[in-house]
């Protein structure tokens, strides 16, 4: 079913003329839940593997990839990007496969942000 429009018309006040008063109604759509692909640290997945996942499937640029590489590296997780659910969902089974490929335990998962 369509959404109804976040404003309508309305007849002016009796102003004699053909003005068209449009009023804002309180908005009614929910921006859709948001989620943020994690990459956890492990001791054997190799530096270089983890910054050309962070390029090819998280768009990021080299010198970005290695950033987040390193906190991972560092604080055991980092965020890799933020999506709706089924983006989230595929980048994480991309990495999974990907990493499964090569040989390595990369783990990586999403979870609901506020
Ligand atoms: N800790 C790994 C190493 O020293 C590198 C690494 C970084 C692994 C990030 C996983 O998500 C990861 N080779």
């Amino acid at each position: 079913m369509a959404n109804k429009p976040s404003w309508q018309p309305t007849r002016p006040p009796a102003q004699g003329d053909d003005s068209l008063v449009v009023e804002r109604l309180t908005q009614r759509v929910q921006p859709p839940q948001m989620y943020q692909v994690v990459m956890l640290n492990d001791d054997y997945t190799p530096m270089e593997f983890v910054v050309r996942v962070l390029q090819e499937y998280f768009s990021k640029d080299r010198e970005t990839a290695t950033q987040i590489m390193l906190k991972i590296h560092i604080d055991g997780r980092g965020v890799c990007g933020v999506f709706t659910k089924d983006v989230a969902a595929t980048k994480v089974e991309l990495v999974r496969e990907a990493a499964h490929r090569d040989g390595h335990p990369l783990q990586c998962v999403y979870e609901p942000i506020d």
